[in-house]
């Protein structure tokens, strides 16, 4: 429907909330809708009430809005990623639930939970919101938050851009969230082709959430993109060379190039659409000579190497902890550098296999098919690399590698589907119907969702400076697992039996007994989500008994593991000098890996600043007054961007100077620690009597 427009507030008015719906239908469906913006309201004033009561709003501001700090940018992402990812979940379910309740007839085909145009709004936030909102935020926060401890660096290459990029991606999210309250997301899935979300299919608001969401996010992730590249290539510690770089940094570096080619795609088609959207242009219409066929191309571009910029950093992790935790040198390390660049440059060359059925000749069709089958050869070579790390290791069970055996189990057979759809005359038969679901939640969950979960368990105690309950832990990933088998695995079935995807009803009640397994397995990730954050509670509870001061709970390799837990803001001492791959370990090799450097220096910080939280505010009023037509609003806060960055400009900017004294000091009881502290061997790793400081001698890997 098409809104008058207002000079001040745009096409805002009182009709545009949920509650205008439930009080002229009530029904499950306008129940659902109003109960969703209920809870994002009063989760918005418990957070306030919570920030003000505590005291906190200060704290809040000036150690984490305002910190420029890497480590504290890549918390700040994973924390918003996870928030993300419990609405992502929710939403997951509520599908789960309408659709096993949708079995209609022919004559009465609107059944089940919530209505169908409600459905496509939940499977398009919440295929939006987890790849946009929940995979990219927690993979760039744990590169933020790893990758420079690794490097031996102190902190990203250009630590104010990068908070200017979280600024965006929060800005984005914001947008996706208040959708909820205000107004309606857009129907179009989280890919929103043309010409359906076009003006003409789609005059409401809810593309628009969609374009400007991705637009704004999008500048913030290609920023982050050069910001990796120029942090690798420029802040490595002297003697980290590029072969001595941990596995993942290589596939820090592979996301990083990956972003800075594959973003501005997604920002050209959605930058296109708007135009088509806002000006009446045609680029993707049905009249007026446009061609949808552009946007599927243009957006696949991005699309395409989106996924592996999704799957990558799980690669890393993966790389890590089979290393880590069997005890021995990570196999084939060079075998997998190759494997993760070939990836990366493969991933762009396969982009058609999204749209196989939509008109181009089976010659073009094979030539992607062959490039698309090609990536399970560098994707196999991990495998069997990762497998010969852990053989023969000892192996501790911890929840990572439990994370990684149901990565095992089931991202291969998420990657055998793949090579089946790779198969253009399969494709043909099984394209747009739940086999594809299942086949992308079978690669995207065990790889993304798994790795970055198992990453966060890893790292953890570097952050915070205890661990994470073990048990709680590896419960939460046996949920995840078994959630997954149940939620997805039905969906091959159904879609071979021909149920298309996006569906919201169906009349043949033979798919009825899969639907209850799925929803099952909904309920099952449901009690994950409950589990993850009850591990968080429990850990945080307990955290004296679970503080490792020492600060190399698990007996690593890299440097990371060589700070404090907690690690200091300035990470390093002194800038290590490295002299080898895992250079952390090879010191412990060589005996008394914890000596002291020889003299401390004066630490230069970059200066706290606003510059990212003001920039995140204008961007989300753009975005908003856009989506509404406040046309005064959105050319104000379009003019306050570059005026926020000129105003940086002009300022001298003086670095904070931690004092070569002040270092000292703290190193000094770090050190002291270490001495006194009895280590331990890998077998007490998860009792109370790991202090973060392990035996070296039992360093053999
Ligand atoms: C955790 C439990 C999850 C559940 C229960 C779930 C459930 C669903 C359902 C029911 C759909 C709609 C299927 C259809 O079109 O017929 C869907 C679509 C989708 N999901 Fe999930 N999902 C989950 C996790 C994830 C994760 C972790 C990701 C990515 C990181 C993801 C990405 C997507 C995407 C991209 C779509 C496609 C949306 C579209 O059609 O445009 N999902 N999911
Ligand atoms: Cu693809």
């Amino acid at each position: 429907m098409s809104r008058p427009v207002g000079p001040v507030f745009g096409k805002l008015d009182w009709s545009v909330t949920p509650y205008t719906d439930l009080l002229q239908t009530v029904n499950s469906s306008t129940i659902v809708g109003a109960g969703a913006a209920s809870v994002l309201v009063l989760g918005a004033i418990a957070a306030v009430a919570v920030l003000t009561w505590k005291g906190w709003w200060g704290p809040l501001y000036r150690d984490c809005l305002t910190s420029p700090d890497a480590k504290k940018i890549g918390i700040m992402y994973i924390v918003l990623g996870l928030v993300m990812m419990a609405r992502g979940i929710i939403e997951g379910a509520v599908m789960r639930a309408h659709q096993a309740t949708a079995m209609g007839t022919l004559d009465q085909p609107e059944t089940g939970l919530v209505s169908p145009d409600h459905f496509a709004q939940l499977f398009s936030t919440h295929g939006t919101i987890m790849i946009f909102f929940v995979a990219m935020p927690l993979l760039i926060g744990l590169i933020n938050f790893v990758l420079p401890q690794q490097l031996g660096a102190r902190d990203m290459a250009f630590p104010v851009l990068n908070q200017v990029s979280l600024g965006l991606t929060a800005a984005g999210a914001g947008l996706v969230m208040i959708s909820l309250l205000i107004g309606k997301f857009g129907t179009g899935g989280w890919t929103m082709y043309p010409p359906y979300t076009g003006k003409v299919f789609s005059p409401g608001e809810g593309v628009d959430y969609w374009l400007w969401a991705i637009l704004i996010s999008g500048v913030g992730s290609t920023l982050t993109g050069m910001n990796f590249a120029v942090t690798i290539f420029k802040k490595r510690a002297p003697g980290m060379h590029f072969m001595r770089m941990p596995l993942f940094c290589w596939t820090s570096l592979c996301v990083a190039i990956m972003l800075i080619y594959a973003m501005p795609a997604l920002t050209v088609s959605s930058s296109m659409l708007a135009l088509d959207r806002y000006a009446g242009f045609h680029f993707f219409t049905n009249d007026a000579g446009g061609n949808m066929m552009n946007y599927a191309n243009v957006f696949w571009m991005f699309g395409h190497p989106e996924v592996y910029i999704l799957i990558l950093p799980a690669f890393g992790v993966f790389s890590e902890i089979s290393s880590t935790f069997s005890g021995k040198k990570l196999y084939g390390y060079t075998s997998l550098v190759i494997a993760s660049m070939s990836i990366a440059v493969i991933s762009f060359t396969v982009w058609l296999h999204h749209f196989f059925t939509m008109g181009q000749s089976a010659g073009i069709n094979i030539a992607f098919g062959i490039a698309t089958m090609l990536i399970g050869i560098p994707t196999g070579v991990k495998i069997y690399d990762w497998m010969a790390t852990m053989w023969r290791g000892r192996v501790r069970m911890t929840a990572p590698i439990v994370y990684m055996t149901g990565f095992f189990l089931l991202f291969v057979i998420g990657g055998m589907s793949g090579i089946i759809l790779a198969n253009p005359s399969i494709d043909y038969q099984v394209h747009n119907s739940t086999f594809l679901v299942a086949h992308f939640h079978n690669v995207i969950i065990p790889g993304v969702l798994y790795g970055m979960l198992a990453g966060i368990h890893y790292w953890f105690p570097k952050a915070f400076g205890y661990r994470l309950d073990e048990t709680w832990g590896r419960r939460t990933a046996l949920l995840f697992v078994a959630g997954f088998v149940f939620a997805f695995l039905p969906l091959y079935v159904m879609g071979l039996m021909g149920l298309p995807r996006r569906s919201p009803t169906f009349q043949d009640p033979a798919f009825l007994p899969w639907m209850y397994a799925a929803g099952l397995g909904a309920l099952l990730m449901l009690a994950a989500l409950a589990s993850l954050v009850w591990t968080f509670l429990v850990s945080w509870r307990n955290r004296e008994a679970l503080s490792v001061p020492g600060g190399d709970p698990w007996n690593g390799a890299t440097l990371e593991w060589s700070s404090p837990a907690p690690v200091p803001e300035w990470t390093y001492p002194c800038i290590p000098q490295v002299t080898d791959r895992d250079d952390w370990g090879e010191r412990k090799r060589a005996g008394d890996p914890w000596r002291a450097p020889d003299r401390y220096v004066d630490i230069e910080m970059p200066a706290d600043t606003p510059h990212g939280l003001l920039i995140a505010a204008a961007a989300f009023a753009l975005g908003f007054a856009m989506v509404w037509y406040i046309w005064w609003l959105a050319i104000a806060a379009f003019l306050a961007i570059p005026a926020l960055l000129i105003w940086r400009g002009m300022r001298v900017i003086e670095p904070r100077i931690v004092s070569a004294a002040d270092v000292e000091d703290e190193d000094r009881r770090f050190r002291e620690f270490v001495a006194r502290t009895a280590p331990i061997t890998r077998a007490e790793e998860s009792t109370p009597r790991n202090r973060g400081v392990p035996d070296c001698t039992e360093f053999a890997g």
